[in-house]
């Protein structure tokens, strides 16, 4: 049996929402953040060298690293869904936006993050930094202006490691949507998914995802 150790309100959402998505059999352990630090709790950091949310556990495989993770669970339970086979046309989409996700707009969402706990920085650095995340939005904003999903067409993994820096992540570095009509109307899309209803509500019972 899978076992999903979730961090509340955190980027282990993901896995919760893959595993309803593919609706396999999986256990949920559910942890809540240290209530001083905010950071993950000493049990949870015992879990996984990375001390990072997401962690699964399958047999003797304990595995980090949303995007692992996600390959992971598609490879393994998937076949063949939420992922695009390498010979269809919409093949580099998929992979472009899967990797996105951890590699371009988080990265830029976390410096902004920090910059805001600095209390802002008025320099050249911080604004061509904070630029990053601008420009991600944008790009993000013209990609679901041309395609109703990440990978174009079809609802797929992609869709599913995108989502946190759009939704959860502006909690701790606040953006405002409103120039973004594209990514509001793909959040009303994603929110009426039935799957990603049922691994909200376990997940993190209670808190309002910021779904506009
Ligand atoms: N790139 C990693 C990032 C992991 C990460 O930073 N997780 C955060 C939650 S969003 C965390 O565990 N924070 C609590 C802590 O560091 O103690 C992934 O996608 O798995």
């Amino acid at each position: 049996m899978l076992t999903v150790h979730h961090l509340g309100i955190s980027q282990s959402d993901r896995i919760v929402w893959l595993c309803e998505e593919l609706e396999i059999p999986y256990a949920l352990v559910r942890y809540d953040r240290d209530p001083v630090t905010r950071l993950a709790p000493a049990e949870y950091k015992a879990l996984h060298p990375s001390g990072a949310a997401p962690v699964i556990q399958d047999g003797d495989v304990v595995l980090a690293e949303s995007g692992a993770i996600i390959e992971y669970i598609i490879a393994k339970c998937g076949q063949g869904r939420l992922t695009i086979p390498a010979d269809s046309p919409e093949f580099p989409d998929y992979l472009y936006w899967f990797h996105f996700a951890n590699g371009s707009i988080m990265p830029s969402a976390m410096v902004g993050f920090v910059i805001g706990l600095l209390g802002g920085q008025d320099n050249g650095v911080a604004q061509a930094l904070n630029g990053r995340g601008d420009n991600a939005f944008r790009m993000v904003d013209d990609r679901l202006a041309q395609a109703p999903y990440f990978a174009g067409q079809s609802f797929t993994a992609a869709d599913i490691i995108m989502l946190f820096p759009l939704t959860t992540m502006r909690v701790f570095a606040p953006r405002d949507l409103t120039p973004y009509p594209n990514i509001r109307a793909y959040l009303a899309r994603i929110a009426e998914r039935p799957a990603f209803q049922r691994a909200m509500a376990k997940a993190d019972p209670g808190f309002t995802m910021p779904m506009a």
